[in-house]
Formats: structure tokens, C-alpha cells, sequence
């Protein structure tokens, strides 16, 4: 296909759903490849919009503000408000923020609606719907519950069972619930809107599979198999009370439905960015990329498509190149289950480390399949690629000429093959790194900007300055000028995928700017030019570090298994005398230490008030020895000794032990004398 020549690019970005925070699988996915594409592009200075914002409709929203018990603006404006900083603080930087609640993209959503709807474009359809009289409204899939047809689970919603994972119709639901009122609901006509998508398929077949034969395989595939199962007519309206009324006489309490909708949100966030957005949306040489993960392609590639088709004002996607899935140290993210590293929390977590998740996510990318995040790999990455590639590099080469020249840049001698040899990989880098940003292969890209810090690294460590210096000191003047070369060279070439980090190499470099064009040149830092003090890239991530963010992991599986585990049967009734021959005691934990070769157990010396003892006790993945020393706890003194791993054991400890087995030990509610009895 001929390479057109473009004016301009409007790139977009999947609208998050406003109804919780996001998170790396979404920078993976969408944000952080968005965010590099736009970079470069504003780099090479071509002309370029980005726009995205908060998606603010659809069932999800209201549901979450019936739990909340707020309304659904209240937990729009609540999340837009997280997601546009969580943004910012990694430095996606979007031309516009926008959000699908703005008056500008009610009136564009309507308008859009109208038009297809005055063109005839619609069909109408009247269909049997669940509708609850109490609360007089239609009911959502997600609004009905009932039992399982299947495995008989109760709780199993109109759409799904999440105990089988069947799909279900509402009609399947045995004794269906209403969720709002809880009566049962009853099935009453209601009229929708259908977009005939059936009727769109040989145009779509033509543009997508004739027309796009060099779009991602896993998106250009996924289009295929929709359009080979059949195309049909997919309702454009919902029975809701959130959403933009559907702009039609009589269709009180219809509203667009939230896929109809969003998509349309690019086009209003660019009308509220620029006055010229018509020139950006209306022009065959404008470029329209759509960044979006892979659960978003039918909507990108074939629904927004048929309705731009349809209205007949609007260009068309160029390219959509989605990102599959990123899972989390072996499990797919999910919010409902809280499986995920939130970008608000890593923020305060990791200060100063953005450009470290950037890498990661970039490195990792689940561009052709889905991929995996471990905190393992994080920290390997930082460790073994960005502090000890780029940010070694780096320091040497600003270390050394403080060292030898008072940070003034040498004047170079006369260059040695290897010193030409190594300049002349520059443009070859060039080109790499250019030829794959320009069709999404950011992973490529990267490994290649890198590949300049590993070029810088190679070199420094080949020339050996800090030795020659002795013998030649005038060599040392050109190795270090081909090595600040080599470094201005990498500030610019990662400036698309660690912004942060580009600009402190600039501030050390003491240089303003560098023009993406200077990549490949010998000779961006001039002779007697004088560097700023050098500071640390990147810092080493220490094993701690680590295990709390996968403890924060493992805390928030086992709150989520307790949140869905069933608590445990009460035992057989016991008489008060037998509970009278219990004997505990308020004690303090005099000692602790861990028992060798074991992974549960904890060797405790307590004072009982009666008597100080040893007491074993399998607390040992809750409680470290040196937080329970001090500590009042509850004990069942007068349980017969027992041996416990060669160690005599006299008593036991009391603990609460939740649904999911996680001990939590028990102690009064404010100090009391050791021996005091409990009963
Ligand atoms: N709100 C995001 C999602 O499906 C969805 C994208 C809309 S883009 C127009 O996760
Ligand atoms: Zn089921």
C-alpha cells in the first residue's frame, strides 16, 4: 500500500470508564504506547491533537453509585477527577481531558443521534424487557438477579453467572429479582433504536479487509471473525435514567447507549480542544489513529466506523493498533477482585519512579499477546537495563568530565576507527527506532533507544578513560566528547517513552533543547560548553521494596477471598462447665523468634501473670517476632503441654482466623494486669 502523505494526525485514546481508579493494565494497553506515539510525533514536529477524557454513562456508573448510595455525577466526578491526575502524574500527556458528561458532548452526542435518526438510518425494534413496577423503571441486565439455570447458584446476574461463568439472558434467570426494589420484576413491551449493521458489512469488508491489510494481525483477525459470524443490528438506545436522552419525541426515559455514545466523545473532547476541529475530523489528509485495548476492537473497527459511514461527514480510523491484555504476577486484573496496581497508589508508593513503570510497561507491552507484570521483572528491569545501562552511561560520561575538565566539555582530537565506528551506529539507530515508532512497535523502539545507552556503555568500557587518562590524557579528551555525544543523543531518543527522565538529562547536560533531527549527529554538545552537576537517573529497588507491593497484592487476594468465602459452621453446643474448665489469661509476649525450618511457627515467651513459658504458635506468616514482643495477647493456660518441633509448648494463643484462614491475634481493649482471668 502507497505510504499517503498525511497534513496532520488526531490521535485518540480509549475513554476510561469513570467509575473507578486505572491502572497498569490500562497504561499498558492504551495509555503509555498512546503517549510515545504522540511524543515522537510532536518531536519530528509534525502536526498533532490527542484527545480523551472520562467515559461517564452506562450501567456500571450507576451501579457502583447504588453501592456507594451517591449518584452516578457524584461517582463520575469522583473518578474523572483521580484518573485525569493519575495521567498526569506519569506524564500522558493528552492535548485535552475531556469527559462525556460536558454540555459540548451532549449537544454533539444528540446532534449525531439526529442526524442518522432524520436520514432513516435506524430501524426501530419493539422487544420484551424486564421492567420493575415498584420502581418504575426498565431493568438493566446487571439489575436483575436470580438463580443460576445452570449450576443453580444463587446471586447470578441477568447477563452472566459469575459462580459458572455462563451467559445468561435475563429470561434464563430462575425466580429473576429485581436489585432495585427486589420484586419480582415483570416483562413489558419497550421500543430501541437499531443501527443496521448488517447493512454496513460489504462497505466495512472492503475498508478493513481489502483496504487495511497491514493493521495489526490480532486486530485486523479479531474484525474478520465478526464480520465471517455475520454483522446484526445492534440497539443504539437504552431503558436508563443515565446517559443523553435519545433526542426523539416520546423516548422519555430512553437514553443513547453508552457505546453510541462514547466513541463520539473523541469528536466532542476535539471540538472543546480547537475551533479548527473540523480540519482535524472532516479531512481525508488527516491521520485518525485510535489507541484502545483489545476488548474495545468491534466498537473502533467496525461500530464508530458504520455510524461515521452512516452520518457520511467523518474520515475514518487509519489505523487502530490495540494492545492485547497485561495480566498481574500470573492473574488477569480485575477490579472488581481489587487483582491490580493502581496507578493513584503507585504514584504515592513509588515517587520519582514513573519513568520506571513507563519502561516496564513499554519493555513488556502485550502488543501482539497478552503479557504479564511481576514486581520481580520491575525490579530486574530497573536494576539490570535502567540503572545499569542507562543511568551507569549516563553518570560515567558527566562524572568523569567534572572529574578531568570541571565540567566543561573537551575539545575531541583526531577520531580512531573504533571511535567512527561507534558514531556511525547513530543514524543506523535512527532509522530503526523511527521505521518502528511509525508503525507501533514501541517495544522495537525502545530496545533501539536503549540500544544508544548500550552503545554509550560498550564504548566507555572499551576505552577505559579513568585508565588512559594516565598514559594519554589528550585520548581522554575525545573519549570523553564521543561519549557526551552519545549521551545527548539518548536524551532525546527516550524522551518519548521516559519523559521524565529525558528532561533531567537535559538539565545535567545543561542544554535547553535537541531536536529529534540531531539524533545520528557527532557533534550536539559543543567544545567549552560547561554541564550542570550529574545526579542519579534511576536508583537501585531494593528487595523490600518489592515484597510490599506483592504483600499488598497477597492482602488484597486473601480480603477479596474472605469478601466471597463462606464463614465457617458453628461447632456442637458446649455446657457453661464445660466452658468453665477453660482457664485464660491476659499474658505479655516477653520473647519471640522464628522456629528454624519452619514457615508457620513462632517460639513465644510469655508471662502469664501465673508464670513466664514457652508457647509455639503458627502465627509465624502475620506476625514477625519483634512485633509481638510487648504485646498483651490472650491465652489458654491450662491446655496440656504439647511437643511442637522438639520444643515443649504450654498453652495456647487466641486468635481470630477469617474465612480465608488469616490469623489476627486478640488482647483487651486497653492493658490490664498479666493473669487477669478471662471468662
Ligand atoms: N469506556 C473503556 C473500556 O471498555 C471504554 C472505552 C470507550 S472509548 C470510546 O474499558
Ligand atoms: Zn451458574
Amino acid at each position: 500500500m502507497s505510504k499517503k502523505e498525511y497534513k496532520r494526525y488526531l490521535v485518540t485514546s480509549a475513554l476510561p470508564y469513570a467509575n473507578g481508579p486505572v491502572h497498569i493494565g490500562h497504561l499498558a494497553g492504551v495509555y503509555v504506547p498512546s503517549d510515545i506515539y504522540v511524543r515522537y510525533l510532536r518531536l519530528r514536529g509534525r502536526d498533532v491533537i490527542w484527545v480523551c477524557g472520562s467515559d461517564e454513562h452506562g450501567v456500571p456508573i450507576t451501579i457502583k453509585a447504588r453501592k456507594e448510595g451517591v449518584t452516578p455525577q457524584d461517582v463520575v466526578d469522583k473518578y474523572n477527577a483521580i484518573i485525569k491526575s493519575s495521567f498526569e502524574g506519569l506524564g500522558i500527556s493528552f492535548d485535552i481531558y475531556s469527559r462525556t458528561t460536558s454540555p459540548t458532548h451532549y449537544k454533539t452526542a444528540s446532534e449525531f443521534f439526529r442526524t442518522l435518526y432524520d436520514k432513516g438510518v435506524f430501524s426501530e425494534a419493539t422487544s420484551k424487557q424486564y421492567y420493575d413496577e415498584e420502581a418504575k423503571t426498565f431493568l438493566a441486565d446487571r439489575y436483575i438477579m436470580g438463580t443460576c439455570p445452570h449450576c443453580q447458584a444463587e446471586g447470578a446476574y441477568g447477563d452472566q453467572c459469575e459462580k459458572c461463568g455462563s451467559t445468561l439472558n435475563p429470561t434464563d434467570l430462575i425466580n429473576p429479582k429485581s436489585m432495585i426494589s427486589g420484586s419480582a420484576p415483570v416483562m413489558k413491551e419497550t421500543t430501541h433504536w437499531y443501527l443496521p449493521l448488517d447493512k454496513y458489512e460489504p462497505k466495512l469488508r472492503e475498508w478493513i479487509l481489502e483496504g487495511h491489510k497491514e493493521w495489526k494481525s490480532n486486530v485486523y483477525g479479531q474484525c474478520k471473525s465478526w464480520m465471517d459470524l455475520g454483522l446484526q443490528p445492534r440497539a443504539v438506545s437504552r431503558d436508563l435514567n443515565w446517559g443523553i436522552p435519545v433526542p426523539v419525541e416520546g423516548a422519555e426515559g430512553k437514553v443513547l447507549y453508552v457505546w453510541f455514545d462514547a466513541p463520539i466523545g473523541y469528536i466532542s473532547a476535539t471540538k472543546d480542544l480547537t475551533p479548527d476541529w473540523e480540519k482535524y475530523w472532516k479531512s481525508e489528509d488527516t491521520k485518525l489513529v485510535h489507541f484502545i485495548g483489545k476488548d474495545n476492537i468491534v466498537f473502533h473497527c467496525i461500530v464508530f466506523p458504520a455510524m461515521l459511514m452512516a452520518h457520511g461527514d467523518y474520515i475514518l480510523p487509519e489505523n487502530v493498533p490495540a494492545n492485547e491484555f497485561l495480566n498481574l504476577e500470573g492473574d488477569k486484573i480485575s477490579t472488581s477482585r481489587n487483582w491490580a496496581v493502581w496507578l493513584n497508589e503507585y504514584l504515592e508508593d513509588m515517587p520519582g519512579k514513573q519513568d520506571v513503570l513507563r519502561y516496564v510497561l513499554c519493555a513488556n507491552a502485550p502488543e501482539t499477546k497478552d503479557n504479564d507484570f511481576t514486581w520481580k521483572d520491575y525490579q530486574a528491569r530497573n536494576n539490570n537495563e535502567l540503572v545499569a545501562v542507562l543511568g551507569n552511561f549516563v553518570n560515567r560520561a558527566l562524572v568523569l568530565t567534572h572529574k578531568y575538565y570541571g565540567g566543561v566539555v573537551p575539545e575531541a582530537g583526531e577520531l580512531n576507527d573504533y571511535d567512527k565506528e561507534i558514531l556511525a551506529e547513530l543514524p543506523r539507530i535512527k532509522v530503526a527506532l523511527e521505521e518502528n515508532l511509525e508503525n507501533y512497535r514501541f517495544r522495537e523502539a525502545l530496545k533501539e533507544a536503549m540500544n544508544i545507552a548500550r552503545l554509550g556503555n560498550k564504548y566507555l568500557a572499551d576505552t577505559e578513560p579513568w585508565k588512559v587518562v594516565k598514559t594519554d590524557p589528550e585520548r581522554v579528551k575525545t573519549i570523553l566528547n564521543v561519549a557526551l555525544q552519545i549521551v545527548a543523543n539518548t536524551a532525546v531518543a527516550i524522551e518519548p517513552f521516559m519523559p521524565f527522565s529525558a528532561e533531567k538529562l537535559l538539565r545535567m547536560l545543561a542544554i535547553e533543547k535537541i531536536d529529534w533531527e540531531q539524533i545520528g549527529s557527532s557533534n550536539i554538545v559543543e567544545a567549552g560548553h560547561t554541564i550542570s552537576t550529574p545526579e542519579l537517573l534511576f536508583e537501585k529497588i531494593e528487595d523490600d521494596v518489592i515484597e510490599r507491593q506483592v504483600k499488598k497484592l497477597d492482602d488484597a487476594k486473601r480480603a477479596n477471598e474472605a469478601a466471597n468465602a463462606k464463614v465457617a459452621e458453628q461447632k456442637d453446643s458446649v455446657s457453661f462447665d464445660d466452658f468453665g474448665k477453660m482457664d485464660i489469661r491476659v499474658s505479655t509476649v516477653v520473647a519471640a523468634e522464628k522456629v528454624a525450618k519452619t514457615k508457620k511457627l513462632l517460639k513465644l515467651t510469655v508471662d502469664t501473670g501465673i508464670d513466664t513459658r514457652t508457647i509455639v504458635s503458627g502465627i509465624a506468616e502475620y506476625y514477625t517476632p519483634e512485633e509481638l514482643v510487648g504485646r498483651q495477647i490472650l491465652v489458654l493456660v491450662n491446655l496440656l503441654p504439647r511437643e511442637l518441633k522438639g520444643i515443649t509448648s504450654e498453652g495456647m494463643i487466641l486468635m481470630a482466623s477469617d474465612a480465608t484462614g488469616k490469623l489476627t491475634l486478640l488482647a483487651p481493649e486497653q492493658n490490664v494486669p498479666n493473669g487477669s482471668q478471662v471468662g
